[in-house]
């Protein structure tokens, strides 16, 4: 009774740990933009993957979905330099714009565990509230 007691609740702590471990991150999320705001908010993904994102503006001007380097977050707009190779350089990961009203599929490789800042980076987007976070999880 005992010993069957301590084998299911170890069979049920091994399905909890392996549930957990990553495998049922996604290696397709959906993003839409809209003026001005993600939706959803948050996207997990599996680590090294190679992730397909389907970009929807339905918005009136174009946006942007821009993953940032890991460790980089902004809390407002002044934290951005002021020159685009700087941007490019020292805070954007992967980005993509899409324009009004379109929409595109695009592929890039998730980078390594830990949560990441996604933000417009088109000038007022961010402050607007077109901020949202990727949840890298490592895989099992
Ligand atoms: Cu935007």
């Amino acid at each position: 009774m005992t010993t069957r007691r301590v084998f299911a609740s170890t069979v049920l702590g091994l399905i909890i740990v392996l549930s957990g471990c990553g495998g049922g991150a996604a290696t397709e999320i959906d993003a839409t933009t809209k003026d001005f705001s993600f939706n959803p908010t948050s996207w997990e993904v599996a680590a090294g993957e190679t992730i397909t994102i389907n970009l929807t503006n339905d918005g009136a001007v174009e946006h942007e979905w821009v993953l940032l380097q890991p460790g980089v977050t902004i809390s407002s707009e002044a934290d951005l330099p002021d020159t685009e190779e700087e941007l490019l350089a020292d805070f954007v990961y992967w980005e993509e714009e899409v324009g009004a009203g379109e929409s595109k599929t695009e592929t890039f490789v998730a980078p390594v565990a830990g949560e990441y800042q996604i933000i417009c980076a088109i000038p007022s987007h961010f402050d607007a509230g077109m901020k949202g976070t990727l949840t890298v999880v490592a895989e099992g």
